[in-house]
């Protein structure tokens, strides 16, 4: 499935290159009319986008950007305006938005524009954060009598520490790029008309890099947030290990005797 109703996906390559895997795949969030509300077939697209491209060997790295003036401005309210405990509950719902945290490639959010609710946690599902010098992330759900549902009471207290994220889900209150990067939630602060260039950018420069080293960055990076200092370390180690299996390692190593550029193979 490549015609989506609620998002645009593009294949992007760097120019002249020859490198294996180097190919970025944009998912442009595009619900223009809801500023990009996250609507349950808005979801079912996002997610199968991510999986054909994470399984697609020509792509390397994904981003994910709204457009507009939204990355995202949350769930849809008037689709979950209509739901009720017991079956919201028994569905688990919104449980699939998790599915993002699967992919196995690097996923960068480049954010200009609201970032609200749901948004903001789609963002933070990401690996890194780019923020257009427009973007405002929000965690507004109190404002509707409930609480963030996808991460926003967790990954956020996580990202920029407790009293920060206590103060956003507490009052509903917007911060801007420069805060965000401020606060650590953020690594970034781009020029809004330059975001999702320098976003491709960023993702041609970590697709041209041994795709198993890639992927295990990823791995070990987001383990550290779900182990202990020792167990972490442990498993960083035992992954570092493993990459001697591969012929990356040989290839990136001898390159650099020979001081010549690596001709990865994702191997
Ligand atoms: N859902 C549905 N429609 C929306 C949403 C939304 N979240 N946000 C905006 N829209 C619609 C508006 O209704 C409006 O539609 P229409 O033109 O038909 O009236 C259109 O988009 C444009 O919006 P506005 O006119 O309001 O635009 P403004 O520029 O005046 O305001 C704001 C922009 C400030 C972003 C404003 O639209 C707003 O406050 N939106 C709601 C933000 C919000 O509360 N988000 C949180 C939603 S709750 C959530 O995300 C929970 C996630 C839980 C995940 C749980 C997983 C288990």
């Amino acid at each position: 499935k490549e015609n989506y109703d609620h998002i645009l996906v593009e294949r992007c390559f760097p120019e002249n290159s020859d490198v294996v895997g180097g190919g970025v795949g944009v998912i442009t969030l595009h619900r223009p009319k809801a500023l990009n509300a996250l609507c349950d077939a808005l979801f079912e697209d996002l997610i199968h986008a991510a999986r054909v491209l994470d399984e697609d060997d020509d792509i390397g790295c994904i981003v994910i950007t709204g457009s507009g003036k939204a990355f995202a401005a949350g769930a849809d309210i008037s689709e979950m305006s209509k739901r009720e405990f017991a079956n919201a509950y028994k569905t688990n719902m919104f449980s699939q938005w998790a599915d993002i945290t699967k992919m196995s490639k690097p996923i960068i959010a480049a954010v200009n524009g609201f970032a609200l609710g749901g948004g903001c946690e789609l963002a933070m599902m990401c690996d890194i954060i780019l923020a257009g010098s427009k973007a405002q992330f929000g965690q507004p759900e109190i404002n509707l009598g409930v609480i963030p549902g996808a991460g926003g009471t967790q990954r956020l207290v996580r990202a920029i520490g407790k009293s920060k994220a206590m103060e956003m889900v507490l009052t509903g209150n917007r911060i801007n790029a420069q805060e965000a990067m401020d606060a650590g939630l953020v690594s970034r602060v781009i020029d809004s008309e330059l975001l999702l260039e320098e976003a491709v950018k960023m993702g041609y420069g970590i697709a041209e890099k041994g795709g198993v080293a890639v992927r295990m960055c990823k791995e070990a990076v987001n383990a550290a947030e779900e182990m202990t200092l020792s167990e972490g370390l442990r498993f960083e180690r035992r992954m570092f290990h493993s990459l001697f299996a591969t012929r990356d390692q040989k290839e990136g190593m001898s390159a650099f005797l020979e001081k010549r550029k690596p001709n990865f193979t994702n191997e």
